[in-house]
């Protein structure tokens, strides 16, 4: 197998980074290149550091595939991780720019708010000190590769495909998450629907993931940032004018406007 260089490695990033800049897809990695998961990870680093190099902040992390919907829909059989910007962050009811974007699809998800920093694999007994909020969420992803296909390690390169977020009102931790009724409603329709537990069996669990993550890739998680816990069913292709909405039983909505 392949060990990629630093100069392959920043060769890719940039390549993957103007793609989303310039919402032109390219072809994946790995059909000119094996390539590990530690190397698709260090992909991704580069890639942010471009983003970083330009401005943006670094907010959280989102976390996929941790429901068998999204591995099925994506041919995919482990959880990864991505970053996310400020950039990516919209309002609440803000506008999507379309334009922006390659094919993007919309998930409904459930963010939480770390309260203190998390900087290494957390007991679940201990996460509760460490999270102060939880919040219903859309995700828009947009895969940099063509025909939004892709393998592990192309994927997680590609920062997990993250595009942007829309975040709706916080809510104590209080509340039991494992059994949510979850929705996509696009244009007043309900596309797509499923229940917190199938994210891992418990949303809690994708956090404990996160922390496990933190560790491993020594990315420590300020007080304040956020991990989206991952989509509780297959995402959606999104088109311009629509109204889209996340809906997570006893936490409230996201929502936005597609241009
Ligand atoms: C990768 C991102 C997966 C999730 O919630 O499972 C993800 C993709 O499907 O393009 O965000
Ligand atoms: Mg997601």
């Amino acid at each position: 197998m392949s060990k990629l260089n630093e100069n392959q490695i920043a060769l890719f990033a940039e390549r993957l980074d103007q793609a989303a800049v310039k919402a032109l897809p390219t072809t994946q990695l790995s059909l000119e290149e094996t390539y590990s998961e530690e190397e698709a990870y260090a992909i991704q680093a580069a890639s942010l550091n471009r983003r970083y190099d330009r401005g943006e902040a670094f907010v959280g992390v989102k976390m996929g595939f941790t429901s068998t919907a999204k591995m099925e829909q994506m041919g995919v059989s482990d959880l990864i991780w991505g970053r996310l910007t400020d950039k990516m962050l919209l309002e609440q009811a803000g506008v999507l720019d379309f334009e922006k974007l390659i094919h993007p699809r919309a998930e409904p998800e459930i963010c939480f708010r770390v309260a203190k920093e998390i900087d290494r694999e957390l007991s679940e007994s201990e996460l509760a000190a460490y999270i102060d909020g939880v919040a219903p969420a859309i995700e828009i992803i947009d895969s940099r590769y063509e025909n939004f296909k892709f393998s592990l390690e192309d994927v997680i390169a590609d920062n997990c495909s993250s595009a942007a977020l829309v975040l709706g009102e916080w809510s104590p931790v209080s509340t039991d998450l494992s059994n949510l009724k979850i929705e996509l409603v696009i244009d007043g329709e309900a596309v797509q629907s499923g229940s917190s537990a199938a994210i891992l069996d418990d949303p809690w669990k994708s956090v404990l993931a996160a922390t496990r993550l933190a560790e491993k890739y020594n990315q420590a998680l300020p007080a304040g940032s956020l991990i989206m816990a991952g989509a509780a069913t297959s995402a959606v292709f999104l088109q311009g004018g629509q109204k889209v909405e996340a809906l997570v039983e006893e936490l409230g909505a996201a929502r936005l406007t597609v241009s």
